[in-house]
């Protein structure tokens, strides 16, 4: 059922339902805690490793190449069984070195690794009994590469994981997925668990010491009952692996997102977002769209805002080499959490919701401030602060800062910061209860940055409009998570967001959205500040037509604000009958 939701998902570029993945999750889940879980909520920062048989093709078959996820090669190409397996007589990773691997992860910050021991292409990485498609017995290798890199992140206190792909198999007739060479009706799924999956699982758990994690991925073919009896045979084997959600029907201990997904609001739960490096999770050769250590760092604080680990991918070749850039930008994210790293290992999210200036999280008696964006004045302000505020000081420096405290708004005088630094943390002391995280705060919009974003999540809505996470992607696989106001088919269906201006001053107001051909010229309106302002839609993507989401800034109006306050902005369509568009945010820039 999942597997269908995500074909088809991937043949519309576009899915307008929530993120399937995130279906695996049982919110009633939550309640019940594995005993081994604390390690996992306080490590943060973890790397996730695609490495297979796809990693040596590198997104090139018969010379013609492919864009998106490389590990989905074969079925991309849908590449015959028989043809794809004689690709493992020259897949030689000689440069594979576990040493070097668990070293980058050390100084990158990585706190726990998870790597690809069977993918849906039904490659083993590991030497497998159960099965001839191995690293061992079917290339020149010979070798294997799990054990050692077992053994070299324990040594550097790195919890070690595996990622086992437990239904999708396209090497194996009775596996999920090929239905290019195998005939779907005749499909025995009991029996590939039964006399693959299973067994290599329990391999994988019973030769490699202790796993921090078992992270499955792509669940079918089982029902409630017969997934739990997989969980309890395997659990049997590791009672301290925690399983992740994706074994499917609501089992798994913690809760990861969609691939490249991060909720808009935290979460109080245990959860991981999982991230692509550049665009694909397996190697892909002409795949350079590498995420820079600034957008590395902002992610992670980001994520970690919300109270969330990131596992982020890394795709090494069929060489056995991790791609410079990957290198390269794990060291530098590394550099940063050496110094910062108290403000986002053992954290939750901080009970001020994200600010124009950034973001926050927490530890008992701290709020750490992640600092993205100075304020051209050099005051920060933390609204809704309401503690005792002791102290607060740069982390790198223990520069002590002064503040001021104005009801509960509290603030703070900014030194000059370092303008290249993609992340700037001040720690706050504080004595009193942590006020609740209130997720209908006014969202402040300040003259003092270049721009103020009010995302769609703070939408008040009225009549049908509704916020939704929207899935698609650009390639295939690289989905992306976009949540906006959607629905919005006449004026009674109004997105109205509460905000708070802290400044007087002309504001320009921009709509980010995307809009079809068929949402294309119709008029809307925004209302801020008591005017009504009018606007007719840009048409910017087909995304209805397998194509994705492509989301547009278009400038409506402009605000003269005479008074800092409550303001409220509220957007509608002016005819009835077609939806509007998808609203991403309103942007509002201060006019200089
Ligand atoms: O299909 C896979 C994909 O190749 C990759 O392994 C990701 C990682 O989360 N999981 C699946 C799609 O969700």
């Amino acid at each position: 059922m999942i597997l269908k939701r995500l074909m088809l998902v991937s043949l519309l570029g576009v899915a307008l339902a929530a993120n399937a993945q995130d279906e695996m999750w049982d919110k009633s889940a939550s309640g019940r805690q594995h005993p081994n879980i604390q390690w996992f909520k306080e490590a943060k920062f973890g790397m996730f490793i695609h490495w297979g048989l796809y990693s040596k093709l590198g997104g090139v078959w018969n010379n013609k190449r492919y864009y998106g996820s490389g590990e989905w090669l074969m079925n991309q190409a849908k590449v015959p069984a028989d043809i794809y397996a004689a690709e493992a007589a020259t897949f030689n990773p000689v440069n594979f070195n576990a040493d070097e691997w668990a070293s980058l992860a050390k100084e990158a910050g990585i706190r726990y690794m998870v790597i690809t021991a069977k993918h849906h292409e039904g490659f083993a990485m590991y030497d497998s009994k159960v099965s001839d498609f191995t690293i061992v017995k079917s290339t020149p290798y010979k070798k294997d590469p799990m054990k050692a890199l077992a053994d070299a992140t324990r040594k550097r206190g790195i919890q070690f994981g595996f990622y086992y792909s437990q239904f999708l198999d396209w090497h194996e007739p009775n596996g999920g997925g090929n239905r290019w060479d195998f005939d779907e009706s005749k499909k025995d799924y009991q029996r590939y668990y039964r006399e693959k999956s299973i067994p290599q699982l329990k391999e994988l758990l019973t030769g490699y010491g202790p796993l921090g994690i078992v992270w499955f991925d792509m669940p079918g073919g089982l029902t409630k009952q017969q997934t739990q009896q997989l969980v309890d045979s395997l659990r049997v084997l590791q009672p301290a692996s925690l399983f992740s959600s994706r074994v499917g029907q609501g089992l798994g201990d913690y809760r990861d997102f969609g691939d490249s997904e991060v909720p808009p609001a935290p979460i109080n739960e245990v959860w991981e977002s999982i991230y692509t490096h550049n665009d694909s999770w397996g190697y892909i050769e002409h795949d350079m769209n590498f995420k820079s250590p600034r957008e590395i760092i902002r992610l992670l604080a980001n994520v970690a805002s919300k109270g969330g680990n990131l596992m982020l991918n890394v795709g090494p070749d069929g060489k056995g080499n991790i791609p410079y850039y990957s290198v390269q930008y794990l060291k530098a994210t590394g550099k940063w959490l050496q110094q910062n790293g108290e403000s986002i290992y053992g954290t939750t999210y901080g009970f001020i919701p994200a600010q124009p200036w950034g973001v926050t999280t927490a530890k008992p008696g701290k709020l750490y401030l992640h600092i993205l964006d100075r304020p051209a004045d050099g005051k920060l302000l933390l609204p809704g602060c309401a503690v005792t505020v002791s102290k607060v000081y740069t982390l790198v420096g223990k520069r002590v800062l002064s503040f001021a405290k104005k009801g509960t708004d509290v603030i703070v005088n900014i030194p000059g910061m370092d303008a290249q630094s993609p992340n700037t943390v001040l720690v706050v002391e504080y004595q009193g209860k942590a006020p609740a995280y209130d997720t209908a705060a006014p969202v402040t919009v300040s003259a003092q940055f270049s721009v103020n974003t009010i995302e769609a999540v703070h939408a008040k809505m009225t009549d049908s409009a509704r916020v939704k996470s929207l899935t698609y992607s650009h390639y295939f696989g690289d989905w992306k998570h976009s949540v906006c106001v959607t629905n919005m088919m006449g004026p009674k269906d109004e997105a109205r967001f509460d905000i708070r201006i802290t400044e007087a001053a002309d504001y320009k107001v921009i709509l980010e959205y995307a809009c079809n051909a068929e949402s294309g010229r119709q008029e809307g309106s925004v209302l801020v500040n008591d005017k009504e302002y009018l606007f007719r839609t840009l048409r910017s993507s087909e995304f209805d037509k397998s194509n994705p989401l492509m989301f547009i800034q278009h400038a409506v109006a402009i605000t003269t604000i005479g008074q800092p306050g409550l303001y409220t902005i509220a957007v509608k369509p002016l005819q009835q009958g077609k939806e509007l568009f998808k609203l991403k945010s309103v942007r509002l820039e201060p006019i200089k």
